[in-house]
């Protein structure tokens, strides 16, 4: 005999996130379809991005500067968690498997292993982990997968939408205030239980409890509930990477240029060093190459219309 939670299984989607299913818990009725992560919607408003010329903890004011005020002049929805390797199971399962070979961080280096694949990133992951080992154009597939799924436009964030979103109001150094060491409850990162796994170095002065990735939402959301943001994965933004901010556009748009080879990624992954792990922080990588510290989340452009700027060679 078929138990009830089988039985729900059939009738709310196999993922169980169907808007309407009675019952199922609050939190998973959030999701506007089956195949939808789970989103919050993101206020409108107008924030200073980048860091201050003031801030030691910089790695480079010519990277996260100068700071400039960005207008984000509509409210848009972002994924609530970082896209898990369950959803994306979804979208190989109906699309086909993505490429394999995937750079994997050793403790000491990062190491070209054609052995690694989101599957298989090095580490024991569960279904609810973000899916690592995806480049940026498995990022963007994922996402034109969805929006044909759902009828829905979804897209990656924009780099500006992501610190507006990261920062949920604050002007802190990070969401939870200005030291790393006080942000174990809320972002997985290198931390003491790293250090003693891995010997990692250096280490925040605090315990996440975990040594890789952890699944999404085991720790506390920023003010805006947003999971994650800073540490466990880092996340594929849509912009094209530049050195600082000379020429940013103010309005929350990306910057496309064509031929890009390095897109922006933010918000830090399990391995960093506690200096990384800020609002303001930025890193990039070659958007064809897979590492197993990067992730993504996506938002829907279809409540976002900010426009995407393309810019000259
Ligand atoms: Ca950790």
């Amino acid at each position: 005999m078929r138990s009830r939670k089988f039985m729900a299984t059939l009738l709310c989607g196999p993922a169980l996130l169907v808007a309407g299913c009675q019952s199922l818990p609050p939190q998973a009725r959030e999701t506007a379809c089956a195949a939808c992560p789970a989103t919050v919607t993101v206020p409108a408003g107008h924030f200073l991005m980048g860091s201050p010329a003031s801030d030691d903890e910089t790695w480079s004011l010519e990277r996260e500067g100068p700071q400039h005020a960005v207008v984000i002049a509509r409210p848009f929805t972002m994924g609530k968690f970082e896209v898990t390797r369950e959803e994306f199971s979804q979208f190989v399962a109906e699309t086909g498997e993505i490429g394999g070979g995937c750079f994997d961080w050793n403790s000491r280096e990062w190491v070209a292993d054609d052995q690694r694949d989101w599957r298989n990133p090095g580490f024991a992951q569960t279904d609810r982990d973000p899916v690592v080992c995806v480049n940026w154009e498995d990022a963007k597939a994922y996402a034109r997968w969805l929006s044909t799924k759902t009828g829905r436009d979804w897209r990656l964030p924009t780099e500006a939408e992501w610190e507006y979103a990261a920062r949920a109001g604050t002007t802190t150094r990070r969401p939870w205030g200005e030291s790393a060491d006080a942000g174990c409850a809320y972002a997985n990162f290198s931390d003491q239980t790293l250090k003693r796994a891995l010997g990692t170095e250096p280490a925040a002065n605090c315990a996440d409890g975990f040594v890789h990735t952890a699944p999404v939402g085991s720790l506390l959301p920023n003010a805006w509930g947003l999971h994650d943001m800073l540490g466990n994965a880092w996340e594929w933004t849509e912009d094209c990477w530049h050195e600082g901010y000379a020429g940013a556009p103010d309005d929350g748009s990306a910057r496309s240029d064509p031929g890009c080879v390095r897109r922006v990624n933010r918000g830090a992954g399990w391995n960093s060093n506690p200096r990384n792990v800020r609002s303001s922080n930025r890193g990039n990588y070659a958007g064809v190459y897979r590492y197993n510290i990067i992730g993504f989340r996506v938002v829907l452009a279809d409540a976002a219309p900010n426009k995407i700027a393309v810019e000259p060679d």
